[in-house]
């Protein structure tokens, strides 16, 4: 099963709750970035809590250890179940946001390889499997790596094993739902549902997956 996460990236918080809410029975999880929380605040989360849905925090959180830690501290202090933290920074830097995640019984993810055409400029030769295999180190729960590239989830699957693989850029990045199901844990859908002229349609077309 392949569960599906909403990214929730509206600008306004009474439309983000009011989209999760009736996506919610085809939803998997919910995914929070800096789209929204700039605008709502972090504790939208409070608000997001009625659906019973986790909670992602995309922050892609990018710093030194201890700012690191701070953030993730933040995010989880505010009901948040997971972080997607970037891995580039390296291992003292990832192990920041896991084991605070991890003391807060949470989960983080780190960002093997984006999505969009210009992450080749710097995820490539060996890059992306680096970070991945750091982050396996680093005991996170899993990886981000691009619905864009499903031959890429192939690769980064034979180095995390059975630790969750999050894909994004189905649909409005181009990325094939059909070819990415199989491949990876999770897929993260934005514009292709909440765009959509019928959004709780579009999702639960998307939730084919959880099948
Ligand atoms: O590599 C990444 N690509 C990506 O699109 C890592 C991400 N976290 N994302 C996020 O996934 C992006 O910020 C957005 O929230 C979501 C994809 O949205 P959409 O392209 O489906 O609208």
């Amino acid at each position: 099963m392949t569960e599906l996460i909403l990214a929730l990236d509206l600008t306004s918080g009474d439309e983000a709750v009011d989209l999760a809410t009736r996506c919610t029975p085809y939803l998997d999880a919910l995914k929070v970035g800096y789209p929204l929380v700039l605008r709502a605040g972090l504790d939208i989360s409070n608000r997001l809590s009625g659906t019973g849905l986790p909670l992602i925090a995309d922050f892609k959180v990018a710093d030194i250890p201890e700012t690191n830690r701070s953030i993730a501290g933040a995010v989880f202090s505010a009901g948040y179940s997971g972080i997607i933290c970037h891995g580039f920074t390296g291992a003292d830097a990832i192990r920041a946001c896991t084991e605070t995640a991890h003391d807060h019984g949470g989960e983080c993810y780190v960002v093997a390889e984006m999505s969009h055409p210009g992450a080749l400029e710097f995820f490539h030769e060996g890059t992306g499997e680096r970070i991945a295999r750091t982050a396996v180190g680093c005991g996170a729960d899993g990886i981000i790596a691009p619905a864009t590239r499903p031959e890429r989830i192939r690769v980064y699957r034979e180095i995390v094993g059975r630790r969750k693989i999050l894909s994004p850029g189905i649909g409005a990045q181009g990325g094939s739902l059909q070819e990415t199901a199989g491949l990876a844990d999770g897929i993260i859908v934005g514009r292709s549902i909440y765009a959509a002229p019928d959004p709780v349609g579009a999702a639960k077309q998307y939730s084919v997956v959880r099948r």
